[in-house]
């Protein structure tokens, strides 16, 4: 018997009519691009059961959360501390922003020339038509890249309880100064929006949780290292979007489960992928549900994707939050030394990257690099140019693509995959 969430999502505010559009078009994809792939590992069950149930189960926890007098808090950015808001009992979520929707109302707040993410996340709103949106107490949008600041200004009147963090954009001693000054100030907010004191006790456990989970997605790309690959490119990203969505323990608890099986079938030398299948690193901007445009192209043309440098991805989880601290204050500090440490395309100049690029594409045994960044999205587009420049001196094979989250030009990113799976396979 299926639940009617109907009467749920009314009382949320969603518009019923535009929300069903947006499953009815959610699950056809899914279907198309994640659950007809051949070989899945068969702990994938539970993330197609998250995925079926994201605005539905997923949203009833929440509702149920709040009416027991928990918090959810909404981000854009992993540079929003999960550790804060955990240690307040309260719930983070990632919100939507991986699919165009009502585009025309959206430049009339934007310039057509936005970045697809950001057009995104106004779309759902101004549509109503993400749950986890309307479920959010707070919603904290951070300054990273100007499309977003500038943006945001927009949101501030758009969303009640809009919290703008600031960022630093250098890294320097100033700069770190800045994260702590607005990771101090997030913890005063998250304060007063919960009421629960943010004691060492409370820090020290919600670092542990959010340490678990990033545990647990570093063993699954430890696991992608194998010949033949265990898991498909495609349902690795999706364990990593899920990861924004779901309870973090029992998140951390399915995909260790998964892991397990993994170790089984590298045992038995069995993949997902013939073990001479040419191997992708993707590397760029950040794919959020359902953006699976380009994995899906590059495992159409019989190559797998091995690993993600991106922060739906290895950038967003990678790097532990020291536990150890006998403060708030110190365990702040650490916060902030993890998380001075991501090394996202908003920072200037920004060379850990490229190292971390040559590091996973030789941890992972890629045979090429595919950097993908979102149309008008400057910080990954003007980078992605000298990082070509430089990787292809380094010996590395590059291909470098722009998109959007329209179809229109899935014919020419077609051919140009294609082109580079072939070159990478003969070498
Ligand atoms: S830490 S990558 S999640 S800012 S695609 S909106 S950069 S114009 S998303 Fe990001 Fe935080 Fe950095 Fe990660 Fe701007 Fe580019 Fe759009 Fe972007």
């Amino acid at each position: 018997m299926t639940t009617d969430y109907r009467p749920m999502w009314q009382n949320l505010g969603l518009d019923l009519k535009a929300h069903d559009d947006l499953l009815k078009n959610l699950g056809k994809a899914y279907q198309q691009i994640i659950l007809n792939q051949k070989k899945r590992p068969q702990k994938m069950e539970y993330l197609d059961f998250v995925m079926r149930e994201v605005h539905g189960l997923r949203i009833k926890e929440l509702i149920d959360a709040k009416a027991a007098g928990r918090k959810v808090i909404g981000a854009f950015c992993v540079f929003v501390p999960e550790e804060i808001v955990l240690a307040a009992d309260a719930i983070m979520v990632g919100l939507c922003t991986g699919a165009d929707f009502a585009l025309e109302d959206v430049e009339k707040l934007l310039p057509r020339n936005t970045c697809a993410l950001i057009k995104s996340a106004f779309g759902f709103k101004l549509s109503r038509v993400c749950p986890f949106l309307e479920a959010a107490d707070m919603v904290v949008g951070e300054n990273t890249c100007d499309g977003k600041k500038k943006a945001f200004e927009q949101m501030l009147e758009l969303v009640p309880n809009f919290y703008v963090m600031d960022l630093p954009q250098q890294k320097t001693a100033g700069g770190r100064r800045l994260l702590r000054l607005e990771y101090q100030n997030f913890l005063r907010a998250i304060f007063e929006l919960t009421g629960v004191e943010i004691t060492v006790e409370r820090l020290r456990r919600g670092i542990e949780i959010s340490n678990n989970k990033r545990k647990a997605l570093a063993r699954l790309s430890h696991l992608r290292r194998a010949e033949p690959a265990p898991i498909s490119g495609l349902d690795a990203l999706l364990i990593n979007q899920v990861a924004f969505y779901d309870d973090p323990l029992r998140f951390t608890d399915s995909i260790n489960q998964l892991c397990d099986e993994l170790e089984e079938l590298i045992h038995r030398k069995e993949g997902v992928f013939p073990a001479k299948a040419p191997r992708i690193l993707l590397s760029g901007c950040p794919m959020a549900v359902p953006n699976w445009k380009i994995p899906w192209l590059i495992e159409q043309a019989g190559a797998v994707v091995v690993g993600e440098e991106a922060c739906v991805g290895e950038r967003g989880w990678r790097n532990f939050t020291k536990t150890c601290g006998e403060t708030v204050d110190d365990l702040l500090d650490n916060l902030v030394e993890r998380y001075f440490n991501i090394d996202c395309a908003i920072f200037t100049p920004n060379p850990e990257r490229e190292e971390h690029i040559i590091e996973m594409a030789k941890d992972l045994k890629a045979d090429g690099i595919i950097h993908y960044s979102l149309q008008f999205c400057q910080p990954y587009s003007i980078e992605a140019l000298p990082l070509e420049r430089r990787l292809q001196e380094r010996g590395c094979n590059f291909l470098r693509v722009e998109t959007d989250y329209s179809m229109e030009d899935i014919g020419q990113l077609q051919t140009r995959i294609e082109a580079f799976v072939e070159i990478i396979s003969q070498i």
